[in-house]
């Protein structure tokens, strides 16, 4: 009699307890995981499409990103490479070597689709030792990521042997949803047509998720917008060359050594749209600043404090 309540007892209790205390289910996570080395990225070349993290580890000796962007329906990695980054290059060797007008020339020579590529953010400068971080919303199809910084007057995603890509990573976001939830953030960050605007939370000491809202994007010179790169600002940093180094457009933009320390960022996404980045900080000051032309003076510069645990 007393074994058999003991029993009942202690079956009622794990049924109890299988209902009252599931298996906690982790959160679904979809992540796109790239390394750099030498002048590639390495990792998969698919992702579950929904809200998606690409993070890259950097410890390739040098700063780069990795702006992700969609391509259109029949465009393709080779036709980007051939069509749009050659010509780029083209069109920088022939500035470096004096002859405007023809790096002119090259610059205007873009296929009619270039409008039609999608920045969808991706993790913004990052410096060596830097691990960059940016989560968005991907709906299915093809994608690149891609880093153009300069090196001895060479993009990134240049690559000198004919039909060989250099920093551009061919993407295929997948149908299937990778059912992850939208990030949390302890930052809200809005992007206008006038610059930075923190509307919620604050940076602290350690790790940062920003909440970046594209409340207001435009193309400069057919190709870049509204985006943020973090850098630490030291005693010594020249504050006015760091925030005007992320603009590509002239000979020395986004040529390396940067002038300052960068932590990561995310870069242009289409106005309305939503993305999250990460930054790990210690304390010190930071400036924020964006790929356009003449970034400060546009309002596109953000200087704050981050204070002790
Ligand atoms: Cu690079």
């Amino acid at each position: 009699m007393k074994a058999k309540l003991v029993l009942a007892v202690l079956a009622l209790t794990m049924a109890g307890c299988s209902e009252v205390n599931p298996e906690p289910e982790a959160p679904a996570a979809n992540v796109l995981e790239l390394v750099i080395k030498g002048m590639s990225f390495v990792g998969p070349n698919t992702v579950s499409s929904g809200w998606t993290t690409v993070r890259i580890s950097n410890d390739g000796g040098m700063t780069h990103f990795g702006l992700v962007y969609r391509l259109p329906d029949g465009v393709t990695a080779e036709m980007v490479d051939e069509q749009v980054i050659r010509h780029i290059q083209a069109s920088l060797s022939a500035r470096l070597a004096g002859d405007a007008e023809e790096a002119d020339r090259l610059m205007a020579d873009m296929p009619s689709w270039l409008g039609k590529l999608v920045w969808m953010g991706g993790p913004g400068m990052m410096s060596d030792g830097i691990v960059g971080e940016a989560t968005m919303y991907l709906e299915p199809g093809n994608y690149l990521v891609e880093c153009y910084v300069k090196t001895n007057g060479v993009q990134h995603n240049f690559n000198p042997e004919p039909g060989q890509l250099g920093m551009v990573h061919a993407l295929t976001v997948l149908a299937k949803n990778g059912g992850m939830a939208e990030p949390e953030a302890n930052v809200t960050l809005e992007l206008t047509n006038k610059g930075y605007r923190i509307v919620e939370g604050a940076f602290r000491a350690g790790q940062n998720s920003i909440r970046a809202r594209f409340v207001q994007q435009q193309r400069y010179n057919n190709f870049v917008g509204h985006d943020a790169h973090v850098f630490r600002i030291e005693e010594d940093t020249d504050v006015v060359a760091a925030a005007g180094w992320v603009d590509f457009f002239p000979v020395d933009g986004q040529q390396t050594p940067a002038p300052a320390h960068f932590v990561g960022g995310i870069h242009d996404m289409p106005e309305g749209s939503t993305g999250y980045f990460k930054v790990n900080l210690e304390p010190g000051t930071y400036g924020i600043t964006a790929e356009i032309p003449n970034a400060q003076a546009n309002g596109h510069f953000l200087r704050f404090d981050v204070g002790g645990e």
